[in-house]
Parts: structure tokens; sequence; C-alpha cells
């Protein structure tokens, strides 16, 4: 039924969702924003920029976008070193396991982050090999819940998007790939994920014949 699979990064292959909260979490709070679970569930799957403009929307005073640049250059500074010291232990269990499986079943395999560090996890993680094709962040204009990132890997995979299955952890990546025409499997919560046609708790219970 398809001929590629298309995986998000943070928070379904890897934890990194953990250290993007822990940098803003520290970013938010020198500027007085209260900052919780909650907000950070709202960033997830959203690019830096953006994320950082929400966040300061929650402020008290109107930034110059040269301290908006600053700001977000150390709360990257700040995820940098939080994911410094990842090894392949910090594959989420059942990644490499669903990775390989769409593997043998001849499917073609894309990553699509809008992380600009996502070239650096995955070899932290040692599995850039597994990939027919990674999306790079710098080159896209738009990011999630826009179908672009989606729509770019399909085309450079060269599979039409109805033959595509995205997987993602976030509202924003979920509407990015119904928005791309795609079927969209959720990793999380279904009332969080609504919009995705099929949810499954982690990547330990992924299997292509559900979908
Ligand atoms: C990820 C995270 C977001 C983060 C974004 C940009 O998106 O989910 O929270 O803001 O990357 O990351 P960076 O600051 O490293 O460029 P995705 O698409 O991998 O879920
Ligand atoms: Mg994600």
């Amino acid at each position: 039924k398809y001929d590629a699979v298309i995986f998000d990064l943070d928070g379904v292959i890897t934890d990194t969702a953990r250290y993007h909260y822990l940098a803003w979490m520290r970013l938010a709070s020198t500027q007085g924003v209260h900052f919780d679970e909650e907000f950070n569930e709202q960033l997830k799957g959203i690019d830096r920029m953006g994320s950082l403009e929400r966040i300061l929307m929650a402020a008290t005073r109107q930034y110059s976008l040269a301290e908006k640049l600053a700001l977000a250059e150390e709360k990257n500074a700040q995820y940098v070193a939080l994911i410094a010291n990842m090894t392949p232990d910090d594959l989420l269990p059942g990644a490499v396991r669903a990775l390989d499986s769409c593997r043998a079943a001849g499917m073609k395999v894309g990553l699509a982050s809008v992380s600009k560090n996502a070239f650096t996890v995955l070899d932290k993680l040692g599995i850039a090999d597994k990939f027919d094709y990674v999306v790079d962040a710098a080159k896209l204009a738009r990011g999630k819940p826009d179908p672009e990132i989606f729509l770019n890997a399909a085309s450079v995979l060269d599979v039409a998007p109805s033959r595509c299955l995205g997987v993602e952890d976030a509202v924003a990546g979920v509407a990015s790939i119904k928005a791309a025409g795609m079927t969209a499997v959720g990793i999380g919560d279904p009332a969080v994920l609504a919009q995705a046609d099929f949810v499954i708790p982690a990547l330990t219970r992924f299997d292509l014949n559900d979908y």
C-alpha cells in the first residue's frame, strides 16, 4: 500500500523532546515566562524561531529581532550541550526495528525533522545509514504544520504523497503529514493526536500490516 515511510526524529526515534524542553525551560525562566510540560507540548515539532516567538509572546515586553536571534542562539547552545553525550543507547525502544522493517518491506525510508541539529543527532545515534533521504531543515521556508517538509521528502524519494506513511509524535507534525496528503501514524495519546489516522503508544507497536 505504501512506497515510503517518513519518520519524525524528536519524540519518535529518540527522546530529544526532553532536551528541547530543558533548554526552553531555562530560556523561559531567564525571561520571566512561566513554562511547563503543557506549554512544551505546543512547541513540539515547531521550529526554533517559531518556538521562541511563542514563548516571548508570554513575556511582558517586546523584543528586537537582534535580541530574538541572540536568545535563539542561547537556547541552541544549551541544546547542543545536552545532546553532546548522546549514544545509540538513546534510541527509543522499537526505533531500529521499525526502520529495518520498512526497509525489509522494500519501502524507502525518509526523515522529516525541522531540527537543524538532526544530522548530528542521527550520527550520535548511529543510524544515519538507515535513511534513503534526510530533509535538510536549513533549506525549508516553512516549518510544521506546513506540509512543505513532508512534501519535500516525498518528492526527493520520488514517491507520490498518497503512497507515503508519515510517523509523528507532535500535533503540528501530524497536521503537516495530513496537509501533505499522506497517511499519519501518531505516536502518543489518541486524544491529543486526534488528526492522525492511527495512533500507537510507541514504535515498539509499529507494524506495517496495520496501516
Ligand atoms: C524538533 C522539535 C522542536 C524543535 C525543532 C527545531 O522538531 O520537536 O521542539 O524546536 O526540532 O530544532 P532545532 O532548534 O534543533 O533546529 P521535529 O520536527 O524533529 O519534531
Ligand atoms: Mg517530534
